[in-house]
């Protein structure tokens, strides 16, 4: 392993690829800085939430535990342990990680959290799995005012440029869950690791925006310049074989005109877009659960007008040659929640569409509109409060 002075590593460097079987091998890349400038500007981790509570499975706990510890499991189940260097101070700076899973934590398993970014503190990690492959990790840490949790970013991704037929694309591999394998299918609901594939040739993979279309899951197949390809990722993430394939395709009818849906499956992982009415989408049969709704309206002055989904899933079918109706967007519901905990009530509020998923409403590209406001009183008007929600 060599690093150069842009802190990328090389360990391996050959791209060769035979005519019948189309195997590629890839190259391996450090990204030391999540957030640097590289051809990924973003890898996407894992959260863990972590207890006070002291796992069972820890036979050593490490010396000198101050009185509130953290636990929890990470990276391949193994212990986790994250506490303030000195016991007097309130931040958690010290990490310590069960390497060799043997319920014990030694000096070399102990990790000083530098400050990192937003509140968090990280270290870099290097594993060994099946006591060969090294995968480099960033562990972040961070401890707010009612929990704790650990992110856990695969450092280190593949990528090399791969024949789809006759026209090579720019592809990486990213062990999105951050387990030193990266061929983790797309199974019960649960994304895949990461497939990114450069369709706009622009030297770099977008994979943060939800409506990119350079961002895939290991799963049965990927779209590429409208074909379909089955990809075979091997544990080790250091090689990828395609293959053409022509999978039983069902419809999609959406009423929107001009939307883009983004659903996830076994079968895959696709964006779908159109600007104009009239088409229908054509997508590998099989279960899915859509992930996000974009829907674009112009309102009689010329403004835009976006609902975007946030977050929510809801699963439908493509059966094979028959056409499947999704309903997306609205009529939206406006639903108020309220959690009582910690001597406190928080109030919730959301726009659910009919489709299950929780919305956003932009105007001209931003969250414009007026923020909705939260009157509280008491029930014989002696007493009456006023509160504006906020974002996040
Ligand atoms: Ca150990
Ligand atoms: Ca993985
Ligand atoms: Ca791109």
């Amino acid at each position: 392993m060599r690093a150069s002075a842009t802190g990328w590593v090389v360990l391996a460097a050959c791209v060769c690829a035979t005519a019948e079987a189309a195997q590629t091998w890839l190259r391996y890349r450090l990204s030391p800085c999540p957030q640097a400038n590289v051809e990924i500007a973003y890898l996407p981790g894992i959260y863990e939430r972590l207890s006070g509570t002291r796992p069972p499975e820890l036979k050593t706990p490490p010396p000198n535990l101050s009185g509130k510890p953290f636990f929890g499991r990470v990276l391949g189940k193994r212990l986790v342990v994250l506490d303030r260097g000195r016991p007097n101070s309130s931040v958690y700076d010290l990490l310590w990680l069960d390497r060799n899973k043997d319920g014990r934590l030694s000096d070399d398993e102990r990790f000083e959290l530098k400050l990192a970014h937003q509140g968090y503190r990280g270290a870099t990690v290097s594993l060994e799995f099946d006591g060969a492959i090294l995968q480099i990790f960033t562990v972040l840490a961070r401890v707010t005012s009612d929990m704790a949790f650990v992110q856990v970013l695969n450092a280190g991704y593949y990528s090399g440029d791969v024949a789809f037929g006759d026209k090579a694309y720019r592809v990486a591999l990213v062990d999105r869950n951050a387990n030193g394998l990266f061929n983790d299918a797309t199974k019960d609901g649960v994304h895949g690791d990461l497939v990114l594939i450069d369709q706009n040739g622009d030297g770099r993979f977008d994979a943060r925006r939800r409506e990119s279309q350079d961002l895939f899951y290991v799963g049965k197949y990927v779209r590429v310049d409208g074909k379909f390809w089955r990809v075979v990722v091997a544990p080790d993430g250091a090689e990828i074989g395609v293959e053409r394939a022509e999978p039983a395709m069902g419809r999609l009818q959406l009423d929107e005109k001009d939307v883009a849906i983004v659903i996830v499956g076994q079968e895959g992982r696709y964006c779908l877009s159109r600007e104009t009415d009239g088409e229908l989408f054509e997508t590998p049969a099989g279960s899915y659960e859509l992930e996000s709704v974009f829907i674009r309206r112009e309102t009689r002055d010329g403004r835009h007008w976006t609902l975007k989904s946030r977050e929510g899933r809801k699963p439908f079918s493509v059966v094979e040659n028959q056409t499947t109706k999704v309903n997306v967007g609205d009529p939206l519901v406006a639903v108020a929640m309220a959690d009582r905990g910690g001597g406190a009530i928080r109030f919730n509020f959301d726009l659910l569409g009919e489709d299950g998923l929780s919305y956003q409403v932009l105007v001209d590209g931003s969250l414009g509109t007026a923020m909705p406001r939260l009157e509280l009183k008491a029930k014989d008007g002696s007493w009456r409060k006023e509160h504006a929600f906020q974002y996040g």
